[in-house]
């Protein structure tokens, strides 16, 4: 026991002082000033000193304002507009939000350790809805929230001391709170250490947050509210900065190969837990949930309904790194995809590309002495009806998770081959986009794409019996397309 108190005494100094003072404060009760004051004169006696004061720079999603350089606590004022207004949840698809500042996610607030923040909360004269804002940064009573419940047309004012470093979440509180937060009342305050963060060449800022619509996902027109679907926690849209799409084709992320970044993320909710992951990066640092412990070598974050995380990396090499929330039926059906694409130097030493790909037929197996039942794709079949039935099996196998096994598309995210005008009236430009890959705005049937199809490791023999598959289903036009049509379009 006692050699244990004597190891605790070690790791703990200052635990044992503190110890020892409140042993002999209860010996000797001192007089009512001194030491054991936990009076809020006391405390705030040893907060530092406020210096100044200053305006805080408000920036929206994907920006974040800049490094605070200043070496002392200051007075901040932040002024923060409520506003509802129906804006665009997906192409086609609209949307009355709730907002911080006018954008999903709120605007994004950037303090320091011991700042005073004076909090201004003017609520529109034209919304309909008392708001308020809960600040996770904040110590004290709701977060702020029953300190800034404002009505339309009205504007409130409470200060706080930024007491803890850390990346943290806002929302609105006012009830019913669920409904607030559905809508897009959510953001990030970043508090930051006294000592800065360490200099990176690009800050970011992307949250997440789940809508839930009446319609389902990518039924186009104004979509109410769903409280069943919100209730079940089954939304049909899981989004980065409010919106599908909102960080890619030409809103994209960009950056320069040798880079470090730095994203800071959050997770509005209100339900969903986020696993967030870049595909093609791993993150060098994250602070965990927000807060002050630094994790290393990092695949995939988890970022809890209300809850914050800083992923730092540098970029080795160019492409598009793809962020996702890896419960990838999100990412890919319910629009929880975004992209950075990194410019500059292949670096082959850490990533080569390809190097080869070739038909494999395993050693010992009855294939091997049955030349004529070669992998499918090595011998050309001889009839149309073969080659139909070959590219049906490339679809279901390579297409069909975007295209759906029906080909008939997912509005807005993915085009339909099913009755194409794209495919039926330009056979070449569908063997180039097969064959190379896609990007970039196109009119399919009149619905408007600006997506990204990867270019899939297809040889000309395959990417030919995919298509004569495509233009003999589902009503397309008919016809056939061979290898060699395939290699002119190969870029
Ligand atoms: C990861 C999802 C994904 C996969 C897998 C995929 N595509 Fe696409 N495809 C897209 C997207 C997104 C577009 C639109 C790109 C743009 O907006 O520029 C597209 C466009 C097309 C188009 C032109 C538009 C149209 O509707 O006619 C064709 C043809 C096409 N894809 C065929 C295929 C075939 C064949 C395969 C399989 C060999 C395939 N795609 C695999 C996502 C995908
Ligand atoms: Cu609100």
């Amino acid at each position: 026991m006692k050699k244990n108190k004597s190891h605790f005494k070690k790791l703990f100094p200052k635990l044992f002082l503190i110890n020892l003072m409140a042993f002999s404060l209860t010996a000797c009760p001192a007089p009512k000033e001194s030491a054991a004051d936990t009076t809020a004169e006391h405390f705030a006696k040893q907060l530092p000193e406020i210096q100044g004061e200053e305006q805080a720079v408000l920036t929206h999603a994907p920006q974040v304002p800049p490094a605070i350089t200043r070496k002392h606590a200051t007075k901040v004022t932040v002024k923060m507009d409520v506003i509802e207004q129906e804006g665009e949840l997906s192409e086609g698809v609209r949307y009355t939000f709730w907002t911080f500042g006018g954008k999903v996610p709120g605007q994004f607030i950037r303090v320091r350790e011991g700042d005073l923040v004076e909090f201004h909360l003017r609520n529109h004269p034209n919304n309909k809805m008392p708001h308020n804002i809960d600040l996770h940064a904040v110590t004290g009573p709701g977060g702020g929230a029953s300190a800034s419940f404002t009505a339309p047309g009205q504007e409130t004012v409470f200060s706080f001391r930024a007491l803890n470093p850390g990346l943290y979440v806002y929302h609105c509180a006012t009830a019913p709170v669920g409904i607030h937060i559905a809508n897009g009342m959510y953001g990030l305050i970043l508090v930051e250490p006294k000592a800065g963060l360490p200099p990176v060449d690009q800050e970011l800022y992307i949250m997440q947050g789940e809508f839930y619509t009446q319609g389902a996902y990518g039924k186009p027109g104004l979509q109410p509210f769903s409280m069943e679907k919100a209730l079940a926690e089954k939304p049909d849209y899981v989004v980065f900065n409010g919106a599908v799409g909102a960080l890619t084709g030409d809103k994209a992320l960009t950056a320069k190969v040798g880079e470090r970044l730095r994203l800071y993320v959050g997770n509005g909710g209100p339900n969903l837990i986020s696993s967030f992951h870049a595909i093609g990066e791993i993150f060098d640092n994250v602070r965990h949930e927000g807060g002050t412990l630094v994790n290393h070598n990092v695949q995939t974050t988890l970022i809890p309904a209300g809850g914050a995380s800083v992923a730092e990396f540098k970029v080795e090499t160019s492409g598009s790194l793809v962020l996702v929330d890896h419960s990838i039926f999100r990412a890919f059906n319910k629009g929880a995809l975004g992209m950075i694409k990194v410019s500059g130097e292949e670096n082959k030493a850490v990533f080569s590309g390809q190097q080869e790909a070739k038909v494999y037929l395993p050693e010992g197996s009855a294939r091997q002495t049955m030349p004529q039942e070669k992998a499918p794709t090595s011998t050309a079949a001889k009839t149309l009806e073969d080659r139909i039935a070959r590219g049906s099996i490339i679809y279901k196998q390579n297409c069909a998770a975007c295209h759906q096994p029906d080909g008939a598309g997912v509005k807005g995210a993915f085009p339909p081959l099913a009755k194409s005008d794209y495919l039926n009236n330009n056979l070449k430009q569908s063997i180039h986009a097969v064959a190379n890959g896609l990007e970039g705005p196109i009119v399919v049937n009149g619905e408007s794409y600006n997506s990204v199809m990867p270019k899939l490791q297809l040889s000309d023999q395959e990417v030919a019996y995919v298509l004569t598959y495509l233009l003999n289903s589902w009503e397309n036009k008919g016809g056939e397309v061979t290898p060699e049509m395939v290699k002119q379009e190969r870029e």
